[in-house]
Order: C-alpha cells, then sequence, then structure tokens
C-alpha cells in the first residue's frame, strides 16, 4: 500500500494525525471518511493517491519556487515548515542566506546549521559501538551504579543510524523519589572529555545535543530514566516506530496501556490501573502474551 499519511503531512496536519495514529493504513477515501477529522476534501485525495500514485494538488505545490525553499531551509536540525516559511516569508530562500544571516534563528537552529552537513550524514555501527565503549567506561567512573543502553536503530542491529539515542539509569533513582543530577553529571562528566561539544537543551531528564568522537559532529540524545519505567524506556526508544505502534495498539486490543515510562491494565472503564512491575524487556512482552522479540527483529 503507498504510504498515503506521508502525503497529507504537508496539507492537513488533523487529517495526518487521525490516519498517522491508525496500527494500519487505510485502503480507501470511504474507509477514511468515517474517521474523525477526515471529510469528503481529503478522502477524495486519499482515493485519488491510490488509483494515480501521486497528487495533482500536491505536484503543483512542489513546483512552486516558495516549497523547494521551504524544503531546503527544513533540513536545518531544528527548523520544521512553519520556521521555514517564516524565514521565507522573511526573504531566506537557501543555508547560504542562513549563514549570511543567522539573527533570527534559535540556539537550537543555530546548532543545526553550524553542523548542517555532518548532521545529514549517516554514522556508522562502528562509530557508534566506540561511543559505547567510552560511555560505559565514563559511566563507571562517576558511579558505578550508572547504566546506560544505546536505542534507537543502533540497537536494532541497522549498519547506520542519524544519531544516538542514549538512555540512562541509576540503581537508587526510582519514579517519585529524588536522584535527578545524574544526567547534570554525566553531561558535564562528557563535556570535560570533550566527547560533548555543543548543548541544545539540558534539563533534569533530557539532555539534546552535539557529540565529536573522530571527524564528524553527532547529534545525541541522552535521557535519564527511574530504575522502574526504564525497560519500557529501552523498549519505546528502541522503537521501530512502527513495531511500537503495533505493540501499543495490540496492548489496547488485550486491555493494557503502554507508553514510554509504564505498562499499565485498563479497568472495566477502560481506566489506567496502578502500574505493572517491570524489571526487563521480557516482562513487557510476557505481560502482553507476545513472543519476545529481539530488538533486530523490531526493524519493521
Ligand atoms: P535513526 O535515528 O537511525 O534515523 O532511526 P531511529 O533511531 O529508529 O529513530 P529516532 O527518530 O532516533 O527515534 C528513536 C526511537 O524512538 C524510534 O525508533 C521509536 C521511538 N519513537 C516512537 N515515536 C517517535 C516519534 O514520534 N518521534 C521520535 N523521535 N521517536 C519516536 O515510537
Ligand atoms: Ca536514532
Ligand atoms: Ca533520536
Amino acid at each position: 500500500m503507498f504510504n498515503v499519511k506521508k502525503v497529507f503531512f504537508a496539507s492537513n496536519f488533523t487529517a495526518a494525525g487521525v490516519l498517522s495514529k491508525l496500527p494500519e493504513r487505510i485502503k480507501s477515501g470511504a474507509e477514511a471518511k468515517k474517521l474523525e477529522g477526515i471529510g469528503t476534501k481529503i478522502s477524495e485525495k486519499i482515493d485519488e493517491f491510490i488509483a494515480t500514485g501521486k497528487l495533482r494538488k500536491l505536484d503543483k505545490i512542489r513546483n512552486e519556487p516558495e516549497s523547494n525553499a521551504i524544503n531546503e531551509l527544513t533540513r536545518v536540525a531544528g527548523i520544521g515548515p512553519a520556521k521555514a516559511r517564516e524565514l521565507v516569508d522573511a526573504g531566506y530562500s537557501s543555508i547560504q542566506d542562513l549563514r549570511d544571516n543567522p539573527e533570527g534563528l534559535s540556539k537550537a537552529q543555530k546548532i543545526g546549521l553550524k553542523h548542517f552537513e555532518d548532521f545529514e550524514l549517516r554514522i556508522s555501527r562502528n562509530e557508534i559501538s566506540e561511543v559505547e565503549t567510552l560511555l560505559k567506561s565514563e559511566f563507571a567512573k562517576i558511579d558505578v551504579k550508572l547504566r546506560g543502553t544505546i536505542c534507537g536503530s543502533y540497537r536494532r542491529g541497522l549498519a547506520s543510524s542519524g544519531d544516538i539515542d542514549v538512555l540512562l539509569t541509576h540503581e537508587d533513582y526510582q519514579s517519585g523519589s529524588e536522584g535527578k543530577s545524574h544526567l547534570k553529571k554525566v553531561v558535564h562528566a562528557l563535556e570535560k572529555i570533550e566527547l560533548i561539544t555543543d548543548t541544545i537543551s539540558l534539563g533534569d531528564t533530557k539532555f539534546m545535543g552535539v557529540c565529536k568522537l573522530k571527524k564528524h559532529f553527532r547529534r545525541l540524545d541522552i535521557r535519564l530514566l527511574p530504575r522502574d519505567q526504564y525497560y519500557c524506556g529501552v523498549l519505546y526508544f528502541t522503537g521501530s516506530d512502527m513495531f511500537n505502534k503495533n505493540m501499543r495498539s495490540h496492548a489496547l486490543d488485550i486491555g493494557f496501556t503502554l507508553n514510554e515510562y509504564t505498562i499499565r491494565p485498563l479497568d472495566a472503564g477502560m481506566v489506567p490501573m496502578q502500574p505493572l512491575p517491570v524489571s526487563s524487556e521480557e516482562d513487557i512482552f510476557d505481560y502482553l502474551s507476545m513472543e519476545f522479540k529481539h530488538p533486530y527483529e523490531r526493524s519493521t
């Protein structure tokens, strides 16, 4: 089936939201029209796309010079469609224009611009595996009770990744307890050894920034999770996105709600109850009566 969802991101955010939450791709306009937020116009476009593989209206939009400018500007990490539109309206039309006049950009967008070429490169498994070794040895030096896992496409075994997604926990850090200085300690130590080069944002539980091991600058995210929520987090941030959607929808079918923090049974009125105890990824599959899937089997 064609990726109908993607086409609609450009033209209708509500409909795109509704369609993207479906566990399976819809097969006709009529089927889509039954959903809330999808009217005649969108359903006609779905039929046109399924029949012809394209949309006349979208082709027309794509051919406008402004669309090319918007597409180019959104290649910068941190610049989304709305910001790109604002920049184009202000007269920007290329990466070079941004480099010449970066005043209107946020700190994050300036970092995206500074490392524009590097951030478009894929990161090899080898390089991420070296980062992993370095992280493990740093964590051990900072505090032996720290634990980390590199998730995302790397954990799924792919040959290359778009960025590096690290999850961090500490043996004594439980949800509801204090312990939120762990992330800052780690980030400061990684700055000290010059692995982390830029910080886009740093809170108690989430770091977004840049690291450099070899030649290229890479996007690095680190999230701190309490021990009791760690494996739901590892499962979620390992993905893939599609795998997560299918697993969550299976969970709902059999009376559970699963997110990046917890798995909770639903009561008769579909209200989530207390989180279930989880001490491994396997536990989550068990609760859902699913056969365990190795991360390498989760890319679809
Ligand atoms: P990549 O970086 O190599 O391109 O792939 P990735 O590691 O699979 O994707 P990611 O964008 O870095 O996200 C990491 C995981 O987070 C992803 O595999 C699954 C999970 N995830 C969802 N939904 C979403 C979402 O809406 N946005 C993001 N960024 N991640 C999500 O399940
Ligand atoms: Ca990733
Ligand atoms: Ca990521």
